[in-house]
């Protein structure tokens, strides 16, 4: 009998006649002896992936100078393949003072040019502003027109994620996620991906990334945002910087990876949702606190910088 078990871990015949003719306690010590060999093997392979940190030299980064008439200060500008050309964000207030990206003045306004040189616009309600420095261009719903994802904060409620469009010719609000609950309570975007593999794009977000972040997936259905995934200890900002991307979306098959700063900002983590939990696909300790946002390189790696000032890059090794 034991030797039977043996031979289905062995597959192999000739153990089987070898081992009928052994010792009860030899049999024992082969099958546990094989079925530790049989697990390492499925520990090691499940381990997909290595982050690989590497230190390089490299001259500082210039912020881009403001290039729109009203355009918040310390925002970047950004532009689009499909029906929007550009969008950015305007009309700064210091009607919210929170000061969490790096000064106190924030957007009441998003605008954008379409591809035909039109200039929409929405202005919000007093006691709403942009929190953010971007607008982020993606075509979350597939209909090959892009939406634009922001950071929209109540005074009252904090912070919540919004889906702006062109809808029947104007710039409207589609839909957003919960605010957070209360004020001075931020989100940071992390980016769109197919996190689930069901062949539509979710959207990534960081709340309170200061406090205890959490990372969540949303998907878009049924005109909602539906949050289906959360992963704590993640931070992907620093209090009062103007840098956004400390955390990234990887593009992998058959399901998009996320690249996350744990919350010291210390182990950059490779997770996956690998169907219905989460799988840290590979992490690495960083040789300080990450400073900066992972920018691609040409190179298919990541390059960032430390708190300290010293520059490095990262590479997935698959
Ligand atoms: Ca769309
Ligand atoms: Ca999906």
């Amino acid at each position: 009998m034991i030797a039977e078990k043996l031979t289905w871990v062995t597959g192999s015949s000739l153990w089987k006649m070898k081992l009928c003719a052994a010792p009860r306690r030899l049999v024992l010590f082969y099958l546990v002896l094989m079925l530790s060999v049989h697990f390492c093997w499925c520990t090691i392979t499940s381990s997909a992936a290595e982050l690989k940190v590497r230190r390089i030299e490299t001259s500082p980064i210039v912020a881009p100078a403001s290039e729109k008439p009203d355009q918040l200060p310390l925002s970047r500008v950004v532009r689009g393949n499909r029906e929007i050309a550009v969008a950015w964000l305007a009309g700064p207030t210091d009607r919210y003072r929170h000061g969490v990206l790096g000064d106190d003045l924030e957007a009441t306004r998003l605008v954008v040019e379409t591809r035909s040189g039109k200039r929409l616009q929405v202005d919000l309600p007093l006691r709403r502003v942009f929190e953010d420095l971007e607008p982020r261009l993606a075509d979350v719903d597939g209909d090959d027109r892009d939406e634009i994802i922001v950071v929209e904060s109540d005074t009252k409620s904090g912070a919540s994620l919004a889906l702006y469009g062109i809808v029947d010719g104007q710039l409207k609000r589609i839909v957003a996620t919960s605010f957070l609950g209360q004020p001075y309570r931020w989100l940071n975007p992390l980016g769109v991906g197919d996190f689930d593999g069901d062949g539509k794009l979710d959207i990534a977000l960081v709340a309170t990334p200061h406090i205890g972040g959490k990372l969540r997936i949303y998907r878009f259905e049924n005109s909602n945002l539906s949050l289906f995934a959360e992963y704590p200890g993640i931070s992907t900002h620093q209090m009062g910087s103007t840098e956004l991307g400390l955390g990234r979306v990887v593009s992998a098959s058959p399901r998009d990876q996320l690249l996350v700063p744990d919350q010291a900002r210390r182990v950059l983590m490779l997770l996956e949702w690998s169907p219905n939990q989460w799988q840290v696909v590979a992490r690495t300790q960083l040789p300080g606190r990450l400073g900066s946002s992972l920018t691609p390189t040409d190179d298919g790696e990541w390059r960032f910088h430390l708190e300290d000032g010293r520059h490095f890059v990262i590479q997935i090794n698959r």
